[in-house]
């Protein structure tokens, strides 16, 4: 029988392959010779190095975004990890609702942090007050299903199964329950960190990013709770994309940290269960990817994709302070469905590498603005039924910020000969009604504002619910000098299924 390689000796190899001129995969950071991996890890042929050593250990599991610290150990051991099942409902957007499955009460599930060649003593328990079996499929198991039959519990039961785990990477865990779509929608998925022996290199920061797609009865944003659409699921038609379970999970106060001159670590993983993602930080590259969350990795990437069922480990490093965009790049599912996230970095200004003027609102939209919260209490009582002027102005503000601003100017002042004004608009102010309307069916053709006439074309906002037209046309009535007024989402409603008001011939 093969001996097991000792990590010590691979690491020895791997320095000797190195100083022989073995390139592309040395890490540039500050650790010293062993760091290095050789041009072929051997998988798993080379991943057991014999019976665990030592006490068992318990695994410590993070919620997202954090990471567990690094294992720092330079021998194999048995440990013991404990992943609760919860059932729960949460908010996956303001003022909606969503029943989610979790590993742990969170979506993505806990992150799970051990080392190439521990043997792995799994845990999973399904919480009593849970309606569903579940069980657990993780990707970086050696052996029929992952996991999967070995783990099968039922409500109030816990199963256990030991593995050994004999591949280094990033790998992604989820719910393999029939119907398997529909246990991953729910946010069934996490991620697992099997270090190699000589572990990863050090950063400043690590963080737990992982995406998700959503499948809502109601439309995107529609209030209250929303139950799960099978058919939007079997025809990929998700409502929401998501980073970490919920929009605006890790924006406004929740937004990721760090400060220049850090280097920062994002382990990335796609739960699906449909999309891929184009994974893109707006203003930074990646300066390392262990793409598909393997050994290699590739250097200077803008966008990565990450599959459905896959990761990326993905490092760069902070130069100029400000607000980075983490998005999917296949973009409306950024700015439509949600899949939008920020890493706020402090800092010095750093001119000579980048000049400044910072505008958030064109990218980040209404998300940049924490006052959404605004948003979820006016949706709160929309529920109720009692929404008062004053709620739906400040639900109004923060969505006008990110949907009409960036035409109409904050201030709602417009743009001389090219954005009529909204303030003070003799136009609204003969018949406030016009504002859901524009919003709804869009406007074409010549309009004459405050003496001054534009010919242009607003687009239609139809993809705004009714609460939220109800909401910025009311925010719009009752500022800057216009004649105020309510308009409620019924009246929202009604002039949806009415006609638009456009002067151009073209209008059908
Ligand atoms: C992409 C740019 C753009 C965005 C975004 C936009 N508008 Fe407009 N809006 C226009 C243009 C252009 C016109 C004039 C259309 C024409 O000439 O027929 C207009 C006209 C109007 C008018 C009628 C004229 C006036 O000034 O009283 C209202 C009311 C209005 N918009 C409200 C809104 C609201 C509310 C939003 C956000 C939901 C919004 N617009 C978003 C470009 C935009
Ligand atoms: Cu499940």
């Amino acid at each position: 029988m093969r001996k097991p390689l000792r990590p010590v000796i691979v690491a020895t190899i791997a320095a000797a392959l190195a100083l022989a001129g073995c390139k592309g995969d040395q890490a540039t950071t500050a650790k010293p010779a062993g760091k290095a991996t050789t041009s072929d890890t051997g998988g798993s042929l080379k991943g057991d190095f014999g019976p665990p050593q030592g006490e068992p250990i318990e695994a410590v599991l993070t919620s997202p975004p954090l990471v567990p610290p690094a294992v720092n150990r330079d021998y194999p051991a048995k440990v013991v990890v404990t992943l609760d099942v919860v059932e729960k409902d949460m908010e996956i957007a303001d003022g909606v609702t969503y029943t989610f499955w979790t590993f742990g009460g969170t979506v993505p599930g806990s992150f799970i942090r051990v080392r190439q060649g521990d043997t792995v003593q799994f845990h999973l328990r399904n919480m009593p007050d849970s309606k569903m079996p579940h069980n657990i499929d993780l990707h970086g198991v050696t052996g029929p299903g992952g996991g999967a039959s070995a783990t099968f519990t039922a409500p109030g039961h816990v199963s256990r199964f030991t593995f050994k785990a004999l591949n280094a990477g990033l790998y992604v865990y989820h719910c393999a329950t029939a119907p398997v779509g529909m246990h991953i929608a729910n946010g069934m998925y996490g991620l697992i960190l099997v270090e190699p022996p000589e572990g990863m290199p050090p950063v400043d920061r690590e963080y737990y990013v992982m995406q998700g797609d959503f499948y809502t009865t109601g439309k995107y944003r529609e209030k209250g709770h929303q139950g799960f659409d099978m058919q939007k699921g079997v025809d990929e038609n998700p409502t929401y994309v998501l980073f970490n379970g919920r929009e605006g999970a890790l924006t406004g106060d929740k937004a990721l940290k760090a400060n220049t001159g850090e280097s920062v670590r994002l382990y990335v993983g796609n739960g699906g269960p449909n999309l891929v993602s184009s994974f893109h930080v707006i203003g930074e590259i990646f300066d390392k990817v262990w793409f598909e969350g393997g050994t290699r990795f590739q250097e200077n990437v803008q966008t990565t994709l990450i599959p459905a069922g896959g990761a990326a480990i993905l490092d760069f490093h902070v130069e100029v302070p400000g607000s980075y965009v983490l998005v999917d790049h296949s973009i409306f599912r950024a700015f439509n469905k949600g899949a939008l996230a920020i890493l706020k970095a402090d800092g010095e200004e750093r001119p000579e590498i980048f000049s400044g003027k910072e505008v958030d609102a064109t990218y980040i939209g209404d998300q940049a603005n924490p006052s959404l919260a605004a948003v979820g209490a006016a949706a709160k009582s929309a529920a109720t039924g009692d929404l008062t002027v004053e709620e739906q102005v400040k639900a109004g503000e923060a969505l006008f910020a990110g949907t009409c601003s960036t035409c109409h100017q904050a201030n709602g002042q417009g743009l001389e000969g090219v954005f009529p004004p909204l303030a003070g608009s003799d136009w609204i102010k003969a018949d406030p009604k016009r504002v859901p309307n524009v919003v709804l069916h869009g406007l074409t053709g010549p309009v004459t504002v405050n003496g001054k006439e534009y010919n242009s074309v607003m687009p239609p906002m139809s993809q705004l619910t009714d609460d939220e037209v109800a909401n910025i046309s009311t925010y719009v009535l009752n500022s800057w000098g216009n004649p105020g007024g309510k308009i409620t989402k019924e009246e929202a409603a009604a002039i949806r299924k009415g006609p638009g008001l456009s002067t151009a011939a073209a209008e059908h």
